[in-house]
């Protein structure tokens, strides 16, 4: 990245691939130490992705994180610390309090998942959560980055009743550790 050049939409959408990789899965790959809640010390962060080779300033971050699409980033008030607001597969606390989730929630997926879902329920896989949406469109999106997408309909208020928790993250994404297949509308 040009040093007192705006990003243009690619190089803003690599770095934020970038910072998903680093600070949801791998922040053992640059040398980045996150603390027991998935935060990162923001100077820290710039240099140890220059010395990998990934130079961009602290005005590039804080944009990322303003005009991000789905809000993957959160800054601390005074902006020394960053983390990703979901879809960790680093072994974090999120540190969300639980919270009464909407009657109806979505996830997309796709057929080859559909048989081993009515076997198992939604499972956390490679990442720390399942993460369902309030709106059927994100979740067509979510399920379509691995094929065509096919929406599951779950019903969280049983859940909830049920006593299985659910948090909120920072960004709207609704999480919960295991979706039986009792609660799912195929
Ligand atoms: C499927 C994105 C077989 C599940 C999105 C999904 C999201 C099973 C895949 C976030 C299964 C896991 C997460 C089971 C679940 N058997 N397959 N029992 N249970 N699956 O990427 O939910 O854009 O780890 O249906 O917006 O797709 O990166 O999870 O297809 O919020 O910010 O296993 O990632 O956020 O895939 O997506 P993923 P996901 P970003």
């Amino acid at each position: 990245m040009n040093y007192f050049k705006k990003m243009d939409d690619k190089e803003r959408k690599n770095l934020s691939k970038f910072l998903s990789y680093t600070l949801r899965h791998h922040p053992e790959l640059i040398g980045l130490a996150m603390d027991e809640n998935g935060w990162a010390d923001v100077d820290e962060l710039i240099f140890k992705s220059a010395q990998a080779g990934r130079i961009f300033q602290k005005s590039d971050l804080e944009e990322i994180v303003a005009t991000n699409d789905k809000k993957r980033f959160l800054l601390i008030e005074d902006k020394s610390r960053i983390r990703a607001s979901q879809g960790h597969s680093v072994n974090i606390n999120l540190n969300l309090q639980a919270q009464t989730p909407p009657a109806i929630l979505y996830h997309g997926t796709v057929e080859k998942s559909l048989e081993s879902i009515r076997q198992e329920g939604l499972q956390k896989m490679s990442r720390q959560h399942v993460h369902l949406s309030t709106d059927k469109a994100t979740a067509v999106n979510v399920g379509g980055r691995h094929g065509k997408p096919i929406i599951l309909v779950i019903d969280t208020a049983g859940m909830d009743k049920a006593g299985f928790t659910f948090y909120l993250s920072d960004n709207g994404v609704w999480l919960t550790d295991n979706v039986p297949p009792a609660f799912i509308t195929f």
